[in-house]
C-alpha cells in the first residue's frame, strides 16, 4: 500500500480524500492556499504545507508549487480531486515525470479525452453509441458544412473540441445562421481554450443526463458500478443526483455497462472513470468522459457499496479491483442534494462565517462536509459546502429520507440553497422521476 498521499484539493472532496486514506493506514499532506488554513482535513492531516495565495491560480493550480510540496514531504502519490488540476494532462504528466503517482488515469488518456472529437472517435470505435455528427473537426467549406447539417438534420449543435461542460457550444436552427454559429464558436473556443476546432452534432432537444461509473486496474480488470441520472441542474451545475436512473431496464444498463467496460479496456484506463451520456427515447449518446472522481460519486457508492476512492487508491498502489462484475448489485436508490453557500433565489455565492452547523442524521443518511461550527466560508473557491445523501429500498423511500434530513439540518450565518432543495424532492414531476435537464431552469422560470 502507499504510505503517504498528498491531496491537491480543498473542501469537501480533500476531506473524503483523508478519510479513505487514513482507513487504508496512509499518512495525508494537505496543502493550501493561505486562505485555507482552517479547513477541516488541513486540521487533521499529518502534514500541511501552505502553497501559495487565495486565488486558485496561485495555490491549487500553481504546479510547481504543489509537486515540491509533495518532494518537501516525501509524499509517493498525488490525489487530484475534482475541478481544479484533476484533468490536467500535463499535471498528471508532470507528477509521473518527478516520479510520483499519479492518482487517476494515465496522461495519455486523460489527453484523449480531453479532445471531444478524439473521444468521440475512440468510443464509436468502440461499439458506445454516440451522438449522430461530423465525426470529426468541421472544415472552412460553408457548402460541405451546410451538406452535413442537412444530412444530420437541424436543429444541430456546434461544439469546441477542447471544449466539455457546457463551455463553448452553440445551437443553430437553420441554414441562414449556420455560417455565424460556426465563426463565432471558433473565435470564443480560441478565446476560451486556445483551440478554434469545432465539431458538429445533432442537438437533443429534451434529454436526461445519465452516466456510467467504471473503474479499472493497470492489470486488465474493469468493472461498471450502473449508472447516475444528473438532469437536475442549473446553466451546467448538477444541483441533484441519483442512482439508479429512473426507468432504465436491466437489460439496457447491462449492454451499456459492458459497453463502457469494453471501450475502457480499449484505451488503456485507469482508475475511476465516467461515461456521460444523452438519454432521449429510450437511446443513449456517448457525449464525454470524465477523468477523474466526481462530485456525485456518493450515491453510487450507496447503492452498490463500493467504496470508489479506497479503491483509486489501491488501484494506484498497483493491487488487483477486489471484486468481480458479477459480485456487484444495486441495492435501492440514493439521492444526493448539493448544498452550496448561496441565496436561493438569485444564486450569487453567500460566503462568511458558519455560526452553526447541525448535519441531519439516521437510517440511510450519509454527510459529506467540511464544514463545523465557527468556520467561515471563504469566497475565492467553488461554493458547494455539503453533500447531503440519502438511501432507501425504494426511490420514494431515499427521497422521504432526504426530505427529512433537509428539514433537520441547520447552517446559520450563511445563506444556502436548502430551500431550493425542499422545493424540488416534494415536487410532482420530481417524484414521478426521469425529468430531463431542462426541468428546473423551465421550474424556476429563468
Ligand atoms: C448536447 C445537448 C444536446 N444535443 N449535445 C452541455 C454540457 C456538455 N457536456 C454537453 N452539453 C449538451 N450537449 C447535443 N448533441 C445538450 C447539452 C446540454 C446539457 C447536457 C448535459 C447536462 C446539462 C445540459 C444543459 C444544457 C445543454
Amino acid at each position: 500500500m502507499l504510505d503517504k498521499v498528498l491531496i491537491a484539493n480543498r473542501g469537501e472532496v480533500a476531506l473524503r480524500i483523508q478519510r479513505a486514506c487514513r482507513e487504508l493506514g496512509i499518512k495525508t499532506v494537505a496543502v493550501h492556499s493561505t486562505a485555507d488554513t482552517s479547513l477541516k482535513h488541513v486540521l487533521l492531516a499529518d502534514e500541511t504545507v501552505c502553497i501559495g495565495p487565495p486565488p486558485s491560480t496561485g495555490s491549487y493550480l500553481n504546479m510547481p508549487a504543489i509537486i515540491s510540496a509533495a518532494e518537501v514531504t516525501d509524499a509517493q502519490a498525488i490525489h487530484p480531486g475534482f475541478g481544479f488540476l484533476s484533468e490536467n494532462a500535463d499535471f498528471a504528466e508532470r507528477v509521473e515525470n518527478s516520479g510520483f503517482v499519479f492518482i487517476g488515469p494515465p496522461p495519455e488518456v486523460i489527453r484523449l479525452m480531453g479532445d471531444k472529437i478524439s473521444a468521440k472517435d475512440a468510443m464509436r470505435k468502440a461499439g458506445v453509441p454516440t451522438v449522430p455528427g461530423s465525426d470529426g473537426p468541421l472544415g472552412d467549406e460553408l457548402e460541405e458544412n451546410q451538406r452535413l447539417a442537412k444530412d444530420i438534420g437541424y436543429p444541430v449543435i456546434i461544439k469546441a473540441a477542447a471544449g466539455g461542460g457546457g463551455r463553448g457550444m452553440r445551437v443553430v436552427y437553420t441554414e441562414a445562421s449556420l455560417a455565424n454559429a460556426i465563426s463565432v464558436t471558433k473565435v470564443e473556443a480560441r478565446a476560451a481554450f486556445g483551440s478554434d476546432v469545432v465539431y458538429m452534432e445533432k442537438f437533443l432537444a429534451r434529454p436526461r443526463h445519465i452516466e456510467f461509473q467504471l473503474l479499472a486496474d493497470g492489470h486488465g480488470n474493469c468493472v461498471y458500478l450502473f449508472e447516475r441520472d444528473c438532469s437536475m441542474q442549473r446553466r451546467h451545475q448538477k444541483v441533484l443526483e441519483e442512482a439508479p436512473a429512473p426507468g432504465i431496464s436491466e437489460e439496457l444498463r447491462r449492454s451499456m455497462g459492458e459497453r463502457c467496460v469494453r471501450a475502457c479496456l480499449e484505451v488503456g484506463y485507469r482508475s475511476a472513470g465516467t461515461f456521460e451520456f444523452l438519454f432521449q427515447d429510450g437511446q443513449f449518446y456517448f457525449i464525454e468522459m470524465n477523468t477523474r472522481l466526481q462530485v456525485e460519486h456518493p450515491v453510487t457508492e450507496m447503492i452498490t457499496g463500493v467504496d470508489i476512492v479506497r479503491e483509486q487508491l489501491r488501484i494506484a498502489a498497483g493491487e488487483k479491483l477486489s471484486f468481480r462484475q458479477e459480485d456487484l448489485q444495486i441495492n435501492g436508490h440514493a439521492v444526493e442534494c448539493r448544498i452550496n453557500a448561496e441565496d436561493p433565489k438569485t444564486f450569487m455565492p453567500s460566503p462568511g462565517r458558519v455560526d452553526l452547523w447541525h448535519p441531519p442524521g439516521g437510517p440511510g443518511i450519509r454527510v459529506d462536509s467540511h464544514l463545523y461550527s465557527g468556520y467561515t466560508v471563504p469566497p475565492y473557491y467553488d461554493s458547494m459546502v455539503a453533500k447531503i445523501i440519502a438511501h432507501g429500498d425504494t426511490r420514494a423511500s431515499a427521497i422521504a429520507r432526504m426530505h427529512v434530513a433537509l428539514t433537520e439540518m441547520v447552517v446559520d450565518g450563511i445563506k444556502t440553497n436548502i430551500p431550493l432543495h425542499l422545493e424540488i424532492v416534494q415536487h410532482s414531476a420530481f417524484k414521478n422521476g426521469g425529468t430531463d435537464i431542462h426541468y428546473l431552469e423551465k421550474r424556476l422560470g429563468l
